[in-house]
């Protein structure tokens, strides 16, 4: 198995039969399914050993040079690495590597400026927004008094005239923006513009996008935003974790929030990992692989519109785009779990205005971060979209999703699942 030394596999194997088992069968999943789960990536085999690695041993509360532990030369040099790398990749001001996810990023980014209480201002997550923006089940809508935007009912597009008129109504202490269901490129300067109309602070959340802003194919919002924040392992392609960054002036805040204020130790292993996907994202062949991403979405979207089904908005400008099954007559829920046992696994997803509930949603979030890490580029999106209209014309036929996964299979066979962060073949 790559991604992990032998020697190490069979450690798990010897000590732990029954995760080694796990560890294994989840592998194969990985290896014989196509995964067009917009938020997940396959991380680099170096990338992975990084984040298993020896640094998971070390204490180091503090940043580089001002820890509260002896003997942490080497972690220093790691999370130097990565805080070098990381403002080389978005030109920003000042950097945090430390946040354990993309909630704990957010999280900072509300409690350096804001006070419980203080109002703001995010994207539904009913319309394509996310938990950590205002949700009342979550703490971002426990803590501070959330209101949402939305997305236009005809265009299902973000109104920014709407955006603006919310804001003035409310008087958000924080404008949120960043979506986890949202295809159309985000108008960071008209969101800028809002947000000092008000006085408010802007927090982009880009975790989503990262891998496009990196790389320039998305615009980017650091010149806009004083804070913006990231997970680590979605378009990115590195270790599951979260990162902040932010304006100078908000630099002290935002550390000193971070540790002590929310988190002890830094998962120094983690960080470690962050350093490689960065020196990974910094290469050439990176930029190809996202421009992989944004061309296969193109063509899978362009293909479902060709089939008589409905892209949310029409398109995609991203590695992501919704599918309203309503005309077809299957819920978001049995088109997950007709797909899953053809081999291919999406997620059901609300869409906008959607009347059925999220856990039975009328559609489905598709995205192409791993088919384009696996090297797929448009004959196999064609092929993809071919077996999705099969499998969802019949979502109870157990013979067509046999059919489907044995072809699913053999194809996932020429394209391993460690595709090279170097190759730059297509
Ligand atoms: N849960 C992630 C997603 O799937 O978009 C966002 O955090």
């Amino acid at each position: 198995m790559m991604g992990y030394t032998i020697e190490a596999m069979h450690a798990i194997q010897e000590t732990d039969p029954d995760v080694y088992t796990a560890i294994q069968a989840e592998e194969q999943r990985q290896r014989e399914k196509l995964v067009l789960i917009a938020s997940e990536n396959y991380a680099s085999p170096a990338v992975m050993a990084a984040q298993g690695c020896v640094m998971t041993n070390k204490y180091a509360e503090g940043y580089p040079g001002r820890r509260y532990y002896g003997g942490c030369q080497h972690v220093d040099s790691v999370e130097e690495l990565a805080i070098d790398r990381a403002k080389q990749l978005f030109d920003c001001d000042h950097v945090n590597v430390q946040p354990h996810s993309g909630s704990t990023a957010n999280m900072a980014a509300y409690l350096s400026v804001l006070k419980p209480g203080d109002t703001i201002l995010g994207m539904d997550l009913a319309q394509g927004g996310h938990l950590t923006h205002g949700s009342r089940v979550n703490f971002s809508g426990i803590i501070f008094q959330s209101h949402f935007y939305g997305v236009d009912r005809e265009t299902e597009m973000i109104d920014y005239d709407a955006v603006q008129q919310k804001a003035e109504e409310c008087r958000p202490r924080m404008l949120v923006v960043g979506a986890s269901a949202y295809s159309r490129t985000l108008d960071f300067p008209r969101f800028q513009h809002i947000a000092q109309s008000v006085g408010a602070y802007l927090l982009v959340d880009i975790a989503h996008i990262s891998g496009l802003v990196a790389t320039g194919l998305h615009p980017s919002p650091v010149p806009y935003a004083d804070f913006v924040t990231t997970t680590t392992h979605k378009t990115l392609r590195g270790p599951r974790a979260g990162m902040i960054m932010c304006k100078a002036e908000h630099a002290k805040a935002v550390n000193k929030i971070i540790f002590p204020g929310l988190q002890g130790g830094p998962l120094m292993h983690v960080i470690a990992a962050k350093a490689v996907a960065f020196k990974e994202a910094l290469s050439p062949a990176f930029t190809v692989y996202q421009q992989r991403v944004l061309d296969n979405a193109h063509t899978l979207a362009n293909e479902f519109n060709q089939r008589d089904y409905r892209v949310v908005s029409g398109g995609t400008d991203t590695h992501l785009f919704l599918l309203n099954l309503t005309n077809k007559n299957v819920t978001g829920k049995e088109a997950e779990t007709a797909l899953d046992a053809a081999g291919i696994t999406v997620n059901k997803n609300a869409v906008p205005y959607d009347e059925k509930p999220p856990a039975v949603a009328s559609g489905i979030r598709l995205g192409t971060p791993i088919l384009s890490t696996r090297g797929m580029g448009a004959d196999e999106m064609t092929q993809i979209v071919s077996w999705i209209d099969q499998v969802l014309e019949h979502p109870h036929d157990t013979q067509i999703q046999e059919h489907v996964r044995k072809a699913v299979k053999a194809l996932c066979t020429r394209f391993p699942i460690f595709y090279s962060a170097q190759s730059t073949s297509a």
